[in-house]
């Protein structure tokens, strides 16, 4: 294992214009030859050999301007010797042979389904052919692809066509990552688009024929997204078409690939009856993502890949930004949140706890992580509160216009920041180079009628990073009066030091104080409330998130106390829940939110970050007894609830419909743990969406019930990929605990357990590590399992296989029966012979 690190960066030697591409494709025998236009510059690397990245290609020629050469390639690529360079323009020519048919990697040029597809980022175009495989090196790119098959499409604009050939070419200078080529039997969805300067373009999104009714709702959130990043962010289109394929098999969600987005299918493909609200409002933020990556991320990239937060963070940024204009800004806060500290603070807490931008990486495939995403977008979110609106708006202005065409660093974006509006960012700088979820804790006082507030952070220490100096924390509070009125509307405290007090004056009473509204910065907040105050925040903070958020601690302190042996559910947050679910002023999606009870991973994250040891069977027994309480609480409201949010007319994907969906459903849950699934049996038989489907046969399995379900689900379901990962999703997940690692293994036996595909994957293997209970059995039969599975994977896709294995990094919480048996498989795996680097790096900083 090599490690990479930031401080060796050091500029390419020899500048590249232009590419041409010529592909002659064959499963077994794809012939590329590439064309690399160098212009060398004497001011650069005077006397520097040329190394080329490559990696499981057969040379078949090379030759410069014209010239053969005889230069032997070695493992990862290919070094032409300084001597033989001329001091003016050249052209290296290269031609190799790949087997795109063999390649279960997903990574390079691949084949899914009888498609030809890639995927090159981070560094899968050494796998097509030879070339300087680093975001900093921008190129030119024109592509000819010669195949019977009838669509040819590679990134830029159409150059022509012919019988057997279609050419392409791309006028906007690149990385190669951003590299893209398809070759299939595919028809379009079109449609077109009119930019803002009256630029038309031409839309398409790729299926296999017969998806093409499925693709209407990511086409409108594509042209959503074109218009919105016009009005909000002043950034066109810049190309005369932009087309979208769906593909099966791919290793994650979907790829930004200049003018030719890639999309794993179930981000593309959509109807009533096969995807639920949650699959539309997640192919609208990806989308969305994707579109918006064409300014950050392909128009100014990325230097180097530690640098990966520069374009993710701040796509993501804005992606939410988007969400949350399309649909709830509240509840699309809420999620986020719930998201960030589910992934990326369990990150945080845990062996794979690194920087937004880490200064090291053995594999980098292993850092498209939380923290690189979602904390790099919380950390985008801090920079805006802090620095105001309409400065966030110039900043980004000048971040446009001074790197537009640049591969640029987190030091130059700063700088961005630091001259739009005159603030030092040196302290601020921490969020992005140290790891770790700060904690706050909060002393008030209340004297001579003045409130004051002592804030101070906790950095906890994380690998390698022991110490850490005092962060910027933007934190925003506002004070209710006891009635209930807002006496300070939100302010946002800057701390800066370790421990500061601030003070709040002319108040004719002491406060009430609403902290850390909208989640204004990612830390924990570490704060006993009695559970009177956080039923009233709950009932009358003017800030929904912190609304929810008093619900939340609220309920998480209940579940807490009953798994810790409590022997009944007290009656505050029971009496919250009845009036917050019948408060129709109240968005039915937040009620909903509102509604869902801490999971059992985020609780036992909670108690171990608080010193104490969760016992996985103690909290799910302890859920369910919450479950019950609540269904009871609530019974005489359910009828009347589940009657108010039917939805009669025909069905729409948008948040307001979901909305009632969702509590409509979160009341059916409830509803089937009193009447034996009467209602849930009768929801299934008249569900017309998968919404509806998935959520009654989710209430049936709860309940150890749903055989029938299933099996109606399958008759129908059998030949449809994407809905079946849900029917084998939907087992796992709510298998019992002493149940999960046997359902996993039935449906790992079933014929259409089809292993390599990574959907199919995660939707087993993924969801035995999200059922808690399960996964943590005592006999460890899950952990075996998981163990098993990753093995068997990662000869074939490391990828994949690297990533799932993170369901092992939070081996620390449990009891030592539990630490035994998890780093008993992190050893196995380790002892491995022919490990991945991906699953290599993974265990070994797990087990470190
Ligand atoms: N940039 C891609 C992720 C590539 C992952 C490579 N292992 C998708 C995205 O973030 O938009
Ligand atoms: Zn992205």
């Amino acid at each position: 294992q090599t490690t990479v690190y930031l401080a060796d960066y050091r500029p390419y030697s020899h500048p590249l214009d232009r590419v041409e591409l010529t592909f002659r494709l064959a499963p077994q025998a794809t012939r590329v030859v590439a064309r690399l236009h160098f212009r060398p510059d004497p001011a650069r690397s005077p006397g520097a050999d040329l190394r080329l990245d490559g990696e499981g290609l057969r040379l078949i020629r090379l030759a410069l301007d014209g010239t053969p050469l005889d230069c032997q390639p070695d493992d990862t690529g290919l070094t032409l010797p300084a001597a033989l360079l001329p001091a003016d323009p050249f052209v290296l020519e290269t031609e190799v042979e790949i087997a795109p048919v063999g390649n279960t990697a997903l990574e390079g040029l691949y084949m899914s389904n009888g498609m030809y597809c890639t995927q090159c980022e981070a560094e899968g175009f050494r796998k097509i052919t030879y070339y300087p495989d680093r975001p900093d090196v921008m190129a030119r790119f024109h592509v000819r692809i010669e195949s019977d098959l009838p669509v040819l499409l590679s990134n830029g604009n159409p150059a022509g066509q012919g019988p057997g050939w279609a050419e392409w070419d791309d006028p906007w200078p690149k990385p190669a990552y951003l590299f893209a080529l398809v070759a299939g039997e595919l028809v379009a969805l079109p449609d077109h688009f009119l930019t803002a300067s009256g630029r038309e373009v031409a839309l398409n999104i790729w299926v296999r024929a017969g998806d093409e009714s499925r693709c209407a709702y990511a086409m409108d959130a594509l042209k959503r997204s074109m218009r919105w990043d016009e009005q909000v962010y002043g950034r066109e289109y810049d190309l005369d078409v932009f087309n979208i394929v769906a593909v099966d098999d791919f290793n994650m969600g979907a790829m930004e690939n200049k003018g030719l987005n890639i999309f794993n299918s179930k981000l593309v493909l959509a109807s009533p009856e096969t995807a639920t609200d949650t699959d539309y409002e997640r192919i609208e933020a990806v989308i969305a993502h994707e579109y918006f990556h064409n300014w950050t991320g392909n128009r100014i990239t990325c230097r180097d890949w530690f640098q990966l937060c520069l374009k993710e963070g701040l796509t993501v940024f804005r992606d939410q930004q988007f969400s949350g204009d399309m649909r709830s800004h509240a509840v699309k806060r809420i999620e986020d949140v719930q998201a960030l500290r589910a992934r990326q603070f369990r990150e945080d807490q845990g062996p794979l706890a690194h920087p937004v931008r880490p200064d090291s990486f053995v594999e980098i495939n292993n850092f498209y992580t939380a923290t690189v995403y979602e904390k790099g977008a919380e950390v985008i979110g801090m920079l805006k509160r802090l620095v105001g609106d309409a400065e966030y708006a110039r900043a980004l202005n000048l971040y446009f216009a001074r790197h537009d065409g640049e591969a640029a660093t987190i030091e130059d974006w700063l700088k961005v920041f630091e001259d739009a509006t005159g603030r030092d960012l040196g302290q601020f700088k921490r969020w992005y180079t140290e790891a770790g979820t700060p904690r706050l804790t909060v002393e008030e006082e209340w004297k001579d009628g003045i409130y004051s507030l002592t804030l101070e952070q906790h950095l906890p220490p994380t690998p390698g990073q022991p110490v850490k100096a005092p962060k910027v924390i933007p934190v925003a509070v506002g004070l209710l009066n006891p009635n209930g009125d807002e006496v300070q509307p939100t302010t946002v405290l800057e701390l800066t030091e370790t421990r500061q007090s601030f003070r709040f004056e002319g108040l004719a009473s002491r406060p009430v104080a609403s902290i850390l509204r909208g989640f204004s910065a990612p830390v924990v907040l570490d704060r006993a409330v009695s559970a009177a105050e956080r039923a009233f925040l709950l009932a009358h903070d003017t800030d929904p998130f912190n609304r929810w958020e008093a619900g939340r601690a609220l309920a998480k302190e209940v579940l807490a106390d009953l798994a810790a042996g409590a022997p009944t559910v007290g009656p505050d947050w029971l009496e919250a829940m009845v009036r917050l679910v019948q408060d129709d002023s109240l968005d039915p999606a937040f009620r909903a939110l509102a509604l869902r009870l801490p999971g059992e991973d985020d609780m036992a994250a909670t108690l171990a970050a608080a010193g104490k040891q969760p016992d996985p069977a103690a909290l799910h027994t302890a859920r369910r007894r919450m479950a019950a309480a609540l269904a009871g609480a609530l019974a005489p409201a359910l009828p009347g609830l589940m009657e108010a949010t039917q939805i009669t007319g025909a069905f729409s994907p948008d948040a307001v419909q979901a909305g009632k969906r969702a509590l409509h459903n979160a009341c059916l849950g409830l509803l089937s743990l009193r009447d034996g699934g009467a209602a849930a049996e009768a929801a299934f038989a008249a569900a017309t969406n998968m919404t509806d489907s998935l959520a009654a046969l989710a209430a049936l399995l709860e309940i150890g019930r749903g055989q029938p379900q299933l099996d109606a689900f399958e008759a129908r379901w059998r030949g449809d990929r994407l809905v079946m990962d849900k029917w084998f999703m939907v087992q796992v997940l709510h298998a019992a605990p002493d149940q999960t690692a046997r359902t996993v293994e039935l449906l790992t036996a079933r014929a259409d357990f089809d292993w390599k595909n990574p959907n199919r994957f995660r939707s087993v293997i993924g969801a035995l590590s999200a059922n808690h209970a399960g996964f943590h059995y005592q006999d460890g039969a899950s952990y075996r399992l998981l163990a098993d599975w990753l093995l068997r994977l990662d000869p074939k896709n490391p990828q994949t296989a690297a990533r799932m294995s993170t369901a092992f990094e939070t081996w620390r919480r449990y009891d030592s029966g539990r630490q035994g048996l998890i780093r008993a498989e992190l050893a196995r795996i380790l002892a491995t012979s022919g490990l991945s680097r991906d699953l290599g790096e993974m265990a070994t900083r797990m087990a470190g």
